[in-house]
């Protein structure tokens, strides 16, 4: 590790001072004011930033999470631990009802939907930081201990994924909610959510919380919260049987970039676990394999220079320019020309990261000249910080080191600039959404750490 400048040291102790305050004694809130729960892929970012100074806690997350883990395998976005949380939030367990499935714990209440996989990641960076410490210590032990524990539950997770979730067997799964993406409210979604064409009676009665702490400018429209809201009564109808939500209309069923290249990456990981645990690595390796090549046949869009999304409702692609359409290089999966053409793009002021380019703060969410493009509205242009992260890491894997060092000061700038909040303004810099955000600290924790 760099020895810490006083300004990065000041930042340092402010990061660590909110995911304290976020700590919930074993696991940590993505906010107090907004999210009073555990999140699925919240929880994951934040294990690798405390994988940097705390491994006790990173263990502790991990295995909060996986406590909730469902009998099919699934794990759910959210985990509603703590019975009286700061804030309201809406849907809570009551709204979910995930008894009604016989897969669901019964000793925790949680969400029946899934978040991106990134666990088997942060489960991996975990074990490395173990692995560095003292032999001796004991913190060294319980933590390899534990990621021999959250081995087989991590197999099961992605097992679920490639069961339930890809209808067509094709190596891709599919989503089935905008907050299955962890980009709920991206302009991608706007062709699906349109289509589905409600009569007020189908719209279950319910009352938004969001909106209480967060300006409703950076937040979702009720018309995008009415189909969030009717396609959870959809699954609960349902049971949470996914084939049968699938086999029955369900209205959104999406092959996504983001959540399918997460889900490569995390197999890879659990390939290099396995390995270590003297389990076969080479299932994993070729599921990974698999799901890359799908992602490159099916997913890239030669036209444009970017991977979309594929909607099996209407067997189209979703042709827009989010800057989801280049994570694939977390994963390794565009061979070096297409890598090129991904950089035209993506370094272009259209999102920001163009060397030349000044102004403003990389990366966008969304190219800043396309239509329903906001640089304020949740997930429709503003900077999130664990966006920049991963493509931080893929640039560098293919050698854009430039270009991956602009992420990598924005992750350290933007908290500076705007505060610890959820987004910022890839114009201004300023934050927005929740206030006291743990993924913004934890990651920002992490890039100070890098040696
Ligand atoms: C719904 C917790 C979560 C993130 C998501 C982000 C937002 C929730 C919401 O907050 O979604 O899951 O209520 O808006 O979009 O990525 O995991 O931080």
């Amino acid at each position: 590790m760099n020895a810490p400048t006083p300004d990065s040291a000041t930042l340092l102790a402010c990061a660590r001072e909110i995911l304290d305050l976020n700590w919930m004694g074993h696991f940590t809130v993505p906010a107090q004011r907004q999210y009073p729960y555990q999140w699925s892929w919240d929880s994951a970012f934040i294990a690798i930033g405390y994988a940097r100074y705390d491994l006790w806690r990173a263990v502790e997350e991990l295995r909060a999470l996986f406590a909730a883990q469902w009998a099919d395998g699934r794990v759910p976005h959210i985990v509603f631990h703590n019975a009286d949380p700061a804030t309201p939030y809406f849907p809570g367990p009551g709204f979910w009802q995930v008894e009604r499935s016989p897969h669901a714990p019964s000793s925790l209440a949680t969400s029946g939907i899934v978040q991106p996989p990134v666990h088997a990641t942060a489960v991996y960076s975990l074990y490395q930081y173990a692995l560095a410490c003292d032999p001796a210590s004991p913190l060294r032990a319980q933590a390899l201990t534990a990621v021999a524990e959250l081995f087989p539950c991590l197999c099961a997770w992605h097992d679920y994924l490639y069961r339930e979730r890809d209808p067509r067997g094709e190596g891709l799964v599919a989503i089935l909610h905008p907050w299955e993406s962890g980009q709920d409210n991206s302009p991608l979604w706007d062709p699906v959510l349109q289509r589905m064409d409600l009569r007020p009676e189908e719209i279950p009665p319910y009352k938004r919380a969001d909106t209480g702490a967060v300006n409703a400018a950076e937040r979702p429209l009720d018309f995008d919260y009415d189909r969030y809201i009717y396609l959870v009564d959809f699954f609960r109808q349902r049971d949470f049987d996914d084939r049968r939500i699938i086999a029955e209309g369900c209205p959104f069923v999406v092959q996504d970039v983001l959540f399918n290249t997460l889900l490569c990456r995390a197999e890879q990981d659990l390939a290099a676990l396995a390995a270590l645990f003297g389990a076969d690595p080479a299932p994993f390796l070729a599921r990974a394999a698999r799901t890359a090549a799908a992602i490159n046949r099916k997913l890239w869009d030669e036209q444009r220079g970017y991977y979309a999304d594929f909607d099996l409702g209407t067997g189209t692609a979703i042709p827009m320019p989010a800057l989801a359409g280049f994570t694939p290089l977390y994963a390794r999966i565009p061979d070096a020309a297409r890598a090129a053409r991904l950089l035209d793009y993506l370094g272009s002021p259209a999102f920001g990261l163009g060397l030349h380019d000044t102004g403003g703060y990389p990366a966008a969410s969304y190219d800043r000249f396309a239509s329903g493009y906001s640089p304020r509205r949740y997930w429709r242009g503003p900077v999130w910080i664990q966006m920049n992260w991963l493509l931080m890491h893929g640039l560098r894997d293919y050698g854009y080191t430039l270009e991956a060092e602009r992420l990598r000061r924005a992750i350290i700038e933007l908290p500076q600039i705007g505060g610890f909040r959820e987004y910022f303004d890839p114009e201004t810099g300023a934050g927005y959404g929740a206030e006291a955000f743990s993924w913004t600290a934890a990651l920002l924790i992490d890039v100070l750490a890098e040696a």
